[in-house]
């Protein structure tokens, strides 16, 4: 059943990866409709096309029903983050009703304004050594792909839920630990000082909502791994959606071994489908 809410946070999406789960988000935005929705960067992972994009049909129907939304009145906008930086040499421009901004600032149906950011500048790793981030997002990547390895076992061992491999790794590695705190940390000091009431951000892949000195820190998790997001109610008030609550039926497509893939409906990314998703972009540019 769709659930009307009044507005939509997603971040890290990754379009153009392997690893992004876009029948996933397909699901969550058919059960989900808003007056606004906020796509706070990493939407589209160009840092991953110089190593072989991978644009599936799912990933092809984002595009094509988040412009659809746009169309009908949907306020949505689009926040760059640093694998979509690209998109920051056009601020404040329009593609087919998708705005695209280098911050917000949100005001909630309660009256609370809300800081939209993505937040790398924020990350001490991104900002001063790309080349370091670039390696852990290989490295990540390749969490996430065994760990599709690992809940292909789960299943057929019959263990139940969902457990992530990036997740775990995250938790357990002290460096990782303290990474995320001091990212959330100088993202709720540097909301305190532009004086609203709450930040939301994206980039470290990790979906929160706590309070911290009377600043509340939302962070939209992503669609590679945790498939997580916010929704804001009719109210203004906020909720963390985890939207994994049916373990996916079966293996990403590019997982499974090409003997053993059963017929499948959705074809493998062809390069006609990254040409039209192209196109459709840029068409909506033009108009
Ligand atoms: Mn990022």
């Amino acid at each position: 059943m769709t659930r009307r809410v009044r507005a939509i946070f997603l971040s890290d999406i990754h379009l153009g990866t392997r690893g992004c789960q876009a029948e996933r988000l397909l699901d969550f935005l058919r059960d989900h409709e808003a007056e606004y929705l906020f796509l706070v960067g990493d939407i589209i992972d160009f840092w991953v096309m110089n190593r072989g994009i991978q644009w599936s049909a799912a990933q092809n129907t984002v595009v094509q029903k988040l412009l659809r939304r746009a169309r009908h009145g949907e306020k949505i906008f689009l926040i760059p983050g640093n694998h979509d930086e690209a998109l920051r040499e056009y601020l404040d421009m329009n593609f087919g009703g998708i705005q695209v901004v280098g911050e917000y600032i949100h005001a909630a149906a309660d009256g609370r304004r809300y800081l939209l950011i993505h937040g790398d500048e924020f990350d001490q790793v991104t900002r001063h050594h790309r080349w370091v981030a670039m390696l852990g997002d290989i490295a990540y990547n390749g969490l996430v792909r065994i760990n599709a390895w690992l809940s292909w076992l789960r299943r057929r061992f019959n263990r139940p839920g969902y457990w992530s491999l990036a997740g775990y790794a995250k938790r357990k590695v002290k460096t990782a630990v303290s990474f995320i705190f001091d990212f959330e940390d100088s993202v709720i000091r540097a909301a305190r000082e532009r004086g609203v009431d709450g930040v939301i951000c994206g980039h470290i892949h990790s979906a929160t909502i706590r309070e911290a000195n009377g600043i509340t820190y939302l962070n939209c998790g992503d669609w590679v791994d945790s498939c997580t997001a916010i929704v804001e109610h009719l109210d203004g008030r906020m909720e963390l959606i985890h939207y994994h609550a049916a373990a996916p039926q079966h293996l990403p497509q590019a997982v499974i071994a090409p003997s053993r893939e059963p017929p499948s409906r959705s074809p493998r990314p062809r390069p006609r489908e990254v040409e039209s998703a192209i196109a459709a972009v840029a068409d909506s540019a033009i108009r």
